[in-house]
């Protein structure tokens, strides 16, 4: 079985940024992709290289589990998992620690940005993240992997130990590829357009959670930040605040840039604001509807406890294998 694995961060409320960044994308890849199983899971351990609050994670993993699925991820070719219920993963995180180079970490620019803004507490784990990012891919013999381009240098890193260890045993791992959404639907923050729209931005007002209400969803359009000039077209570095509804919009509705100018070349903003709110909506209240039932179904605990066991079977195989190579532990007949 050929795998694609991904995994995302259990770290805060989901947001549209997010949604068309990233999960409209796998949701889409599963489709294109329907040979392939697709491993996706929760990345706990990843999370906690930073100190979390113990309720807040838990309630934030299964949000998120619930979220994913209630975005239309199809059950045939997926196995959803949390990432500590699968023990071989830190197994994997310390063999590849021993194949990894202090200086490969070192140059790992997101180590340098998140060590910068955690001066006082820069945890080990911090710093060797990668290594266990590796681990997640390489157990599944992953072909490929879904990511957004600030993740690429940990691929490429995982690619070099993967190289590295087939050089020294034979072919044991398959090198894994990157696939980075060509259209990288940047969504940009509603209040202060030319920042990323983000689940850590302070101001409340500059992002559409996945779980807000019909309400509140339309008065965050109708504040949305856009110019003076009153005339509709798309310009980023001009009109920023405007572009960034277009590009909500298209990807939305599944059309161009300039099918939308077109549509709505004639109506004021405030119009146009409306008729975004009202796409958003709609897009949305569908979502919403069905992350409610799932969070309080058992049936999410059950795609979660086939998808540890899947996974589990899988890499427990991998990781013995592993030991084995490296000379651990005993010899079995
Ligand atoms: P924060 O929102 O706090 O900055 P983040 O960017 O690290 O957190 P993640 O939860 O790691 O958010 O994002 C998961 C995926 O969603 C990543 O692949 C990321 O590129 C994508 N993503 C997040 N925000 C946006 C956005 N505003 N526009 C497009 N894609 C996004
Ligand atoms: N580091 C990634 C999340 C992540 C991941 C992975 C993605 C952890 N393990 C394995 C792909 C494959 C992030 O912060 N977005």
């Amino acid at each position: 079985m050929k795998h694609i694995v991904s995994g995302i961060q259990p770290t805060g409320s989901i947001n549209i940024g997010t949604y068309l960044g990233s999960i409209r994308n796998f949701v889409r890849l599963q489709r294109e992709y329907d040979e392939h199983h697709f491993m996706l899971f929760i990345a706990d351990l990843h999370a906690i290289t930073i100190p979390r609050d113990r309720l807040e994670l838990r309630k934030t993993i299964k949000e998120l589990a619930a979220m994913y699925l209630a975005c239309g991820l199809r059950q045939e070719n997926l196995s959803l998992f949390i990432q500590s219920e699968v023990p071989a993963h830190s197994h994997m995180s310390y063999l590849l620690q021993c194949f990894t180079y202090m200086g490969e970490l070192e140059r790992m620019t997101q180590f340098k940005d998140k060590a910068q803004k955690h001066e006082k507490g820069v945890t080990a784990s911090l710093f060797t993240y990668p290594a266990l990012m590796a681990g997640d891919i390489l157990l599944y013999d992953a072909e490929y992997v879904p990511v957004g381009e600030d993740q690429k240098q940990h691929l490429e890193l995982t690619r070099d130990i993967a190289i590295r260890v087939n050089n020294r045993f034979g072919e044991f791992f398959t090198v894994p590829k990157p696939l980075i959404p060509k259209v990288g639907a940047r969504i940009m923050s509603l209040t202060e357009p030319t920042a990323k729209m983000s689940k850590s931005d302070a101001n409340v007002k500059s992002r559409i959670n996945m779980l807000d209400t019909d309400d509140i969803i339309r008065k965050r359009i109708r504040s949305a930040v856009t110019d003076s000039e009153a005339s509709f077209y798309y310009d980023k570095t001009n009109k920023p605040g405007l572009s960034n509804l277009i590009t909500i919009y298209s990807a939305l509705a599944d059309i161009s840039i300039e099918a939308v100018e077109q549509k709505y070349k004639d109506v004021s903003y405030k119009d146009f604001k409306e008729a975004l709110a009202d796409l958003v909506i709609e897009n949305l209240r569908p979502i919403r509807q069905r992350y409610h039932e799932l969070i309080q179904s058992k049936e999410l605990d059950a795609i979660l406890d086939e998808g540890a066991a899947y996974a589990s079977k899988i890499s427990n195989k991998k990781a013995a294998k592993f030991n084995h190579k490296l000379g651990l532990g005993r010899k079995r007949k």
